[in-house]
């Protein structure tokens, strides 16, 4: 009995967590009436069995079928999927949500509706919408070759309870998941497409007790005690962090986390770092972005890089943390010589302040609908050129270089640091990922703070994944045996003649 099946995954096939937005999708809906199935680890199934999958769950009491794309980009699956959904299901509604993603190869002819950005208001309002309860005054904008909506626009986005409840169906085999601490972030870099900037400090974060019951839970249920905190700016401010240890300590769990932090928040007030110590970080993703003065200014990250990176070795000397940072390649200011001055700085600091850096190509995205960053919309005033928006990813120019040569430069670099870190990186991500995959995998933080991870965890990380895998599947599929008998019987049959 589901009012609706959201098909969701991870892209990547190196990761043993999970992306919670058509989790927490599924447990505010149910809190308002509606019951929706969930299909984890999309890509893994064959079209065969993505068919059994729509006769198995799709029943009278259907009304969508949807597909969560913040972590998802396989255009193929969804393609055939809504394919299948039109021509045997043409009642209902097919839909694509999450964070506005490219999805290149996409058949939007056969998508209904997109919701994009955080979406609980806008599916309840739909989905009352479907059920007959309310007309649909949804605010709906032409979108390739359908229909969108910005999401989180004119709701209010309230976001005391962010509860999202795991059941054991969901088959929790590891020991990492993301939780949320609140949304949206106080401050609004040039460059940052995240959404809900410039919010008021304290705004959106989540209820104490809601957080502490979702710890409790996760560690009754299926003993989880480390978490990836989705959170865009996890010490923006003293009072947050106050109020999570006071969710921690009420939950009795001791937890280990990885989290956003910015280096200029830890630089001002040192106070956050005890108190991050305390609650169990382990790991932390900066996004330094540059060391040239100029482009620093001007995404609105200006503090002095020297009281940036004393800070970063107050919190690493407080406690083991493995950090990272993220580096963008295309800023206002910076030519290619800074950067490669830049990525010698990491090379030769030698784990001091970084046990890992990433570079990444400026995007501007000018079509986008939703989340639009101040280079998206004013980019002629940062002194870029379009030179060709026909992709969600538009192509620019500046002073220094073309997209083309940012995106060229950073994949450059990051080979070149996987061969001089003779990296350990699992199956190479980067970032919070990695430090959270091995943490989970019950790895002491100083190990992997030392690159000390033998090639026997990588391939334990393999073997789980695809256990993992292989366990979800089976128990998704289950019931539909007979089916697949029947099939092999009469493709063994045709075979005969
Ligand atoms: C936490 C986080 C991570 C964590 C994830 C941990 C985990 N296990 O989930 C880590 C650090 C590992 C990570 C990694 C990466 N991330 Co990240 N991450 C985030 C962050 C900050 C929050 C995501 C999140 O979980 N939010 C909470 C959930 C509940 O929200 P949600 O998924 O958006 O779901 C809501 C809505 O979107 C919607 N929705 C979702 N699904 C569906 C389905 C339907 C049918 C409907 C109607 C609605 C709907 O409803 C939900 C409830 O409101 C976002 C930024 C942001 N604030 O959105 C970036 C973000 C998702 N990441 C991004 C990127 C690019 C990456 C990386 C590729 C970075 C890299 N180069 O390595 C990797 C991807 C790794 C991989 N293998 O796929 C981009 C994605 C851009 C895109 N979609 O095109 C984002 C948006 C940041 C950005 N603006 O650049 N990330
Ligand atoms: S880059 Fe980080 S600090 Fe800046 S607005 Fe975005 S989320 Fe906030």
């Amino acid at each position: 009995m589901s009012h609706g099946i959201i098909f969701t995954g991870m892209d990547s096939e190196s990761t043993l967590s999970r992306a919670a937005g058509a989790y927490r999708l599924r447990t505010w809906l149910s809190q308002n009436g509606y019951n929706v199935e969930i299909i984890d680890y999309f890509n893994h199934f064959t079209k065969k069995e993505i068919r059994k999958l729509c006769k198995k769950y799709i029943n009278n009491d259907t009304l969508f079928v949807g597909v969560s794309a913040t972590f998802f980009y396989g255009t193929d699956h969804i393609n055939f999927l809504f394919k299948e959904i039109k021509k045997h299901y043409p009642n209902l509604k097919t839909i694509i949500g999450g964070t506005e993603s490219e999805l290149v190869g996409l058949n939007s002819k056969i998508v209904d509706k997109f919701f994009w950005g955080y979406a609980e208001d806008a599916m309840l309002h739909y989905l009352d919408f479907l059920t007959g309860k309310r007309s649909d005054d949804l605010n709906w904008i032409p979108y390739k070759d359908s229909v969108a909506i910005n999401a989180e626009q004119g709701f209010k986005n309230d976001s005391s309870n962010l509860t999202v409840e795991w059941e054991p169906e969901d088959i929790i085999n590891t020991n990492n998941l993301p939780i949320e601490i609140s949304r949206g972030c106080i401050f609004r870099c040039r460059f940052c497409q995240y959404p809900l900037l410039g919010k008021k400090k304290n705004d959106y974060i989540r209820d104490e007790n809601n957080l502490a019951d979702e710890f409790r839970r996760n560690y009754e249920l299926f003993g989880i005690t480390n978490y990836s905190f989705s959170d865009d700016t996890f010490n923006d401010n003293i009072v947050k962090l106050e109020h999570v240890a006071n969710a921690i300590a009420k939950s009795g769990v001791k937890i280990t986390y990885s989290c956003f932090l910015r280096a200029d928040l830890l630089a001002n007030f040192p106070e956050m770092i005890p108190i991050l110590s305390e609650t169990g970080i382990v790991a932390a993703q900066f996004g330094l972005e540059s060391f040239n003065e100029t482009a620093k200014k001007v995404v609105g990250k200006g503090m002095n890089t020297e009281k940036q990176l004393l800070a970063i070795k107050n919190l690493k000397n407080y406690s083991p943390v493995w950090t990272f940072t993220g580096m963008i390649i295309g800023l206002p200011g910076e030519s290619i010589e800074d950067i490669n001055r830049s990525q010698q700085w990491f090379v030769d600091q030698k784990n001091e302040y970084f046990n890992d850096w990433g570079w990444y190509p400026l995007g501007i995205k000018k079509n986008s609908m939703t989340r639009k960053s101040e280079f998206d919309i004013n980019y002629e005033k940062w002194g870029y050129t379009i030179l060709d928006d026909s992709n969600h990813c538009t192509d620019w120019k500046n002073e220094f270089m073309t997209s083309e040569e940012s995106r060229k430069l950073s994949h450059k670099l990051n080979l070149e640091t996987i061969m001089i870190k003779k990296s350990k990186r699992v199956f190479g991500t980067v970032g919070l990922w990695h430090a959270s995959e091995l943490v989970g995998l019950g790895l002491s933080v100083e190990d992997i703070i030392n690159d000390n991870v033998g090639s026997d965890v990588l391939i334990q990380i393999q073997e789980k994944i695809e256990r993992n895998t292989r366990d979800y599947k089976l128990m998704k599929l289950k019931g539909t045996e007979e089916d697949s008998y029947i099939s092999t019987f009469f493709s063994k049959i045709k075979k005969l003649f």
